[in-house]
C-alpha cells in the first residue's frame, strides 16, 4: 500500500533528487486538505451502515436483484452484498485518508471482477450500486469531502467495469 507521501518521496528517491516544484504542490494540496480528509473519515465511520442501507435502499431495493431469482435473493446473498458494499466504503475511505488508490487495487479490486463472473453476481449492478452509494456520501459529507470519497468509489467503478 502506499500512500500520497510515499509515492511522491519513493519517485523522487529513484531519481536521486530533492522533492520537484510539481511533487511538493502535490504534497502541499495532500497536507492542505488533511483536515477536510480526517472529518470525512470520521463522519463516515460514524454513519457506515446507515450509508449502506441508503445505497441499497436507492440502489437494490424492490428490483429484480432481490426478488426471487435475483442474485440478493437469500438472506445469505443479500448479506454478502451488504458486506461487499460495507468493503468496498471501508477502503475506499482508507483511500481517501492515504490520498493514493493502490490499497483499493491490492486488496479489493484484485480477482474480484473474476470471483463475481464465477459466482454470477452481477458486475454492472455492483457498479451502479458504488455509484448511488457516491450520490449517498456526497449528501452527507457535503460537496467538498464527497469528492475526496467520490474518486476512489469511482476508482472501484472503473476497475470492475
Ligand atoms: C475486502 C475485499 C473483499 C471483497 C470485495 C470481497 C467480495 C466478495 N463477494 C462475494 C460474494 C457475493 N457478493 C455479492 C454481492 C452482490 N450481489 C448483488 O446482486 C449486488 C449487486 C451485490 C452487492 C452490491 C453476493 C450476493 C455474493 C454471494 C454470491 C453467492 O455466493 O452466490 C465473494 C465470494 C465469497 C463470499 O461469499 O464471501 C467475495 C470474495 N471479499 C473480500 O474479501
Amino acid at each position: 500500500m502506499q500512500d500520497a507521501i510515499t509515492t511522491l518521496i519513493n519517485s523522487s528517491d529513484v531519481q536521486g533528487k530533492y522533492l520537484d516544484d510539481a511533487s511538493l504542490e502535490n504534497l502541499q494540496n495532500y497536507f492542505r486538505s488533511g483536515d477536510l480528509r480526517a472529518r470525512a473519515a470520521m463522519t463516515v465511520s460514524a454513519n457506515a451502515s446507515k450509508i449502506v442501507t441508503k445505497t441499497v435502499a436507492k440502489a437494490l431495493l424492490y428490483t429484480d436483484i432481490t426478488a426471487p431469482g435475483g442474485n440478493m435473493y437469500t438472506c445469505r446473498r443479500y448479506a454478502a452484498c451488504i458486506r461487499d458494499m460495507d468493503y468496498f466504503l471501508r477502503y475506499a475511505t482508507y483511500a481517501m485518508l492515504a490520498g493514493d488508490s493502490s490499497i483499493l487495487d491490492e486488496r479489493v479490486l484484485n480477482g474480484l471482477k473474476e470471483t463475481y463472473n464465477s459466482l454470477g453476481v452481477p458486475v454492472g449492478a455492483t457498479v451502479r450500486s458504488i455509484q448511488s452509494m457516491k450520490e449517498v456520501a456526497n449528501e452527507m459529507l457535503g460537496a467538498e469531502a464527497g469528492r475526496e470519497m467520490g474518486t476512489y468509489l469511482d476508482h472501484l467503478c472503473s476497475g470492475l467495469s
